[in-house]
This record gives C-alpha cells, sequence and structure tokens, in this order.
C-alpha cells in the first residue's frame, strides 16, 4: 500500500491506477487502498504547503483521487453490511470551499450501508442547506470543509437551524481532515469525522 501512497505523492498517476488494479485483482481492501490514497493526498499537501507543490500538483492529486475512486466504488458494494433504506442523510460542502473529493467518498460508503444520501455539491449557500433540511428531513446533516475559512459558514448552518427551530430534528456532522474537537464545539455540531466510517458507525448508533 505504501507504493501507492508514495506514486500518489510524486504524482504517478499511471503507476497510482496501475497499482490499483493490481491491489483490486488481487482481492486487497479496497478501504485500505483508499487510505493508502489519502496518506498520498497529505503528503502532497505538505509538498504545497512547502512551496515544493503549486495548486496544479493539487487539480492533478485530485483528479488522481477521482479516477482511483472510481475504479474501486464497484468493490466496496460487496464488503457493505447495511441493508437498504436506513435513513435520510444530506451532504454539502460549505459556502466558499470547493473540495468535495472526501465529501464524495464519505456519501458513497453512507450509500453502500444503506442510507438515502442527497448530495448538495461544493460550495453550497447557507440558505440552500437550511432550505433543504427543511424539504428533506434528513436524520444526519454533513457539513464538509477543508478551508479554515469553511468554519464560520459551518457555524452559520448550526446558528440557522437553531433560529429555525430544527437543531433538534437533525444531527449535524463535520468532515474534513483537518476538523477537530475545538472546531467541533466552535461550530457547536454533534460529531466530526476525519474519514468517511466514523459516520456510518455513528448513524447506525442513532438507530
Ligand atoms: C485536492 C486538493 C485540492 C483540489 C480539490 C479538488 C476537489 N474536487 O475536491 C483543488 C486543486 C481544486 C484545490 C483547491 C484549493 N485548495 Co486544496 N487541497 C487539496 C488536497 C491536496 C487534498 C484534499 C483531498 O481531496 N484529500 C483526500 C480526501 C479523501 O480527504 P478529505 O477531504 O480529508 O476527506 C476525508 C475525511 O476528511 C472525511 N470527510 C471529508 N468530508 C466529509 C464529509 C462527510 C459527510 C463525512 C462523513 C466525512 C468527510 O472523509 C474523507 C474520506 O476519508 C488538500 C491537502 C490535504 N492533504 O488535505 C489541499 C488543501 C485542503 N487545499 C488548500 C488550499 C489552500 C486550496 C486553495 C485555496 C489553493 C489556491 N490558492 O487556490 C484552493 C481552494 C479553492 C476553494 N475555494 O475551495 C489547503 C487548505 C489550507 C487551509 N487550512 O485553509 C490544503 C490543506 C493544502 C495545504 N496544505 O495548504 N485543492
Amino acid at each position: 500500500m505504501e507504493k501507492i501512497t508514495l506514486a500518489m505523492a510524486d504524482m504517478l498517476e499511471d503507476e497510482v491506477l496501475a497499482l490499483t488494479d493490481k491491489y483490486l485483482a488481487e482481492g486487497k481492501d479496497p478501504k485500505a487502498i483508499l487510505d493508502a490514497y489519502q496518506a498520498g493526498m497529505t503528503e502532497v499537501g505538505k509538498r504545497y504547503e512547502a512551496g515544493e507543490y503549486f495548486v496544479s500538483e493539487l487539480i492533478l492529486a485530485g483528479e488522481m483521487m477521482q479516477a482511483g475512486s472510481e475504479k474501486i466504488k464497484p468493490h466496496l458494494k460487496g464488503s457493505s453490511a447495511g441493508g437498504p433504506n436506513k435513513g435520510r442523510v444530506l451532504i454539502a460542502t460549505v459556502e466558499g470551499d470547493i473540495h468535495d473529493i472526501g465529501k464524495n467518498i464519505a456519501g458513497t460508503i453512507m450509500e453502500l450501508a444503506g442510507y438515502e444520501v442527497k448530495n448538495l455539491g461544493e460550495d453550497v449557500k447557507i440558505s440552500s442547506i437550511i432550505e433543504e433540511v427543511k424539504a428533506y428531513k434528513p436524520k444526519l446533516l454533513g457539513l464538509s470543509g477543508l478551508l479554515t475559512l469553511a468554519y464560520d459558514p459551518m457555524k452559520a448552518v448550526v446558528d440557522q437551524l437553531k433560529e429555525a427551530g430544527l437543531r433538534n430534528e437533525v444531527k449535524v456532522l463535520l468532515g474534513g481532515s483537518q476538523i477537530d474537537e475545538h472546531i467541533l464545539k466552535y461550530v457547536g455540531a454533534d460529531i466530526f469525522a476525519n474519514d468517511a466510517m466514523t459516520n456510518v458507525t455513528y448513524l447506525n448508533s442513532l438507530g
């Protein structure tokens, strides 16, 4: 798996995809391949921060992750333990943020676990999220954001849910690699996820 991580970090798309095909054919755990991708992305982020990589590398890394995820998706189905129609989940990347790869993966995994998932996309206005909570009535609202500037729109969503009298109707999850206890508290959400499985465990616990 480390080979995939290193190939992704070095921008070797052909190698990433060839290794993915090889590991899937060998019956390796598809979730472990996704974890290896994420570790590669973390390294890309570090190189970007160090000034070694630029936005073009971020774009390429995003494309690699999307292309690889498409290969992995059909294999995740078999490993899902869930049944159909366990409840509704609404997901969105908040206003000002266009990072959607992790949210889409989390959405797919929740679908495979038996939840009905509505994905509003990225850079979604606060008012659109509130309207959709009213109309769709999800049991969980998953707000995703990777930028520091995503925290305030996340907080605004929670505040407006309160103002609309909807806060007790829906659990709010924050998704993103940098989300921690402090941000959770600041936003006033119920739980956070730095991976795509915490949410499924949480949803199952809600009954
Ligand atoms: C790929 C990428 C991009 C791509 C995004 C493509 C896309 N369609 O998403 C592009 C090139 C467009 C991009 C743009 C920018 N990016 Co960018 N990007 C990244 C990068 C390298 C990887 C993100 C990623 O996809 N990771 C892989 C996924 C699988 O992981 P994940 O998102 O964390 O998701 C997992 C969990 O967090 C969780 N999760 C996430 N969401 C959800 C939702 C739910 C409901 C659940 C349950 C779970 C969940 O589950 C996922 C699966 O395990 C990160 C660095 C990093 N390592 O995170 C920088 C990073 C996020 N970007 C950064 C920056 C600065 C930018 C730009 C501002 C650059 C610029 N100057 O233009 C723009 C922002 C534009 C905007 N307005 O949003 C910074 C953010 C810094 C900050 N603190 O604000 C980072 C951290 C890079 C860095 N180290 O500086 N970026």
